[in-house]
């Protein structure tokens, strides 16, 4: 399947998908946004592909937000459409693991699917932010939410409310990427993560990232609950036998995600 705005590989399990519009910084239009939410459904049946990683084309920008020339043109009611929120929901919903490797500028938009993916690297360069009060809007793709969520609000409303631009060094601190690589060790660091990831069993990728998601919005004891109704699934699967007795037998698990 050949897109305009992104490239898309599979290689040992781990699907790459590369925003490819180097030219205005990987600004987001809407084919982009599009784009990519087509292949995340496509690879949500995909049993090739376990981990899918995002990032940008280039050295300058992982995704320097919405296109604002598209931006201009929106409407009140265009707001209010699942659009926008809805990528951000289908990558922190989908059933494989997401990683961002953030290779340059995150902002707004950029850094709000970047907020959406279970993990961020990124490079020494990159630089991170939303800035969407420059433009007097709000961070509109789940940021206002997400950001706070994973560097705590006091520090969210700071970055959101002043728009402040904030270095990969800075945000590793905060715990908004959790490493800071130099770029050219970027996509080895991306494959060391993704390959110790995808040798787990799928189930317990799956399950893990769903109650760790829901369960952070819910009441402990809701969340608990979900924990033991998780495991107790996992205990009914062929990968739970397969990865005890791997381990009593002294050999690599073979999982089939059953
Ligand atoms: N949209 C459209 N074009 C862009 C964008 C953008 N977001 N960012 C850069 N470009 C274009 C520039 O207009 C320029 O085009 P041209 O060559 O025709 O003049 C080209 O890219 C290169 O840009 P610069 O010359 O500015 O490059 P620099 O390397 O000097 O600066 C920056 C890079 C810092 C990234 C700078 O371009 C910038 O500040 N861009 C805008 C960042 C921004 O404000 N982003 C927030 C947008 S609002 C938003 O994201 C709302 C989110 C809503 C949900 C989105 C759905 C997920």
């Amino acid at each position: 399947m050949t897109y305009q705005n992104i490239l898309t590989d599979i290689d040992e399990k781990i699907g790459v998908i590369k925003i490819n519009r180097p030219e205005v910084r990987n600004a987001l239009d809407a084919t982009t946004l599009q784009e990519i939410g087509d292949v995340l459904e496509r690879w949500e049946n995909e049993e090739s592909v376990q981990v899918i990683v995002i990032t940008g084309e280039g050295d300058k920008s992982f995704a320097a937000g919405a296109d604002i020339k598209q931006l201009k043109e929106r409407k009140p009611k265009d707001a209010l459409l699942p659009g926008n929120q809805g990528l951000a929901q289908q990558i922190e919903n989908s059933s494989k693991v997401t990683i961002a490797a953030i290779n340059g500028y995150a902002l707004g938009g950029g850094c709000e699917l970047a907020l959406a993916c279970d993990i961020r690297i990124a490079v020494e360069h990159a630089k991170i932010g939303l800035p969407e009060l420059n433009l007097s809007i709000i961070p509109g793709a789940g940021g206002t939410q997400r950001l706070a969520r994973i560097i705590g609000k006091g520090r969210a409303v700071e970055m959101i409310l002043t728009g402040d631009i904030i270095s990969a060094q800075k945000a590793e601190r905060i715990g908004l990427v959790s490493t800071v690589v130099p770029k050219e060790e970027l996509w080895n660091a991306v494959q060391d993560l993704a390959s110790k990831i995808v040798k787990k069993g799928p189930l317990a990728l799956t399950l893990a990232k769903l109650v760790i998601n829901q369960g952070f919005d819910a009441d402990l004891k809701t969340a608990l609950m979900l924990e033991k109704f998780a495991q107790s699934i996992l205990f009914s699967t062929e990968d739970k036998r397969e990865g005890i007795n791997a381990f009593l037998e002294k050999r690599e698990a073979n999982f089939k995600g059953e």
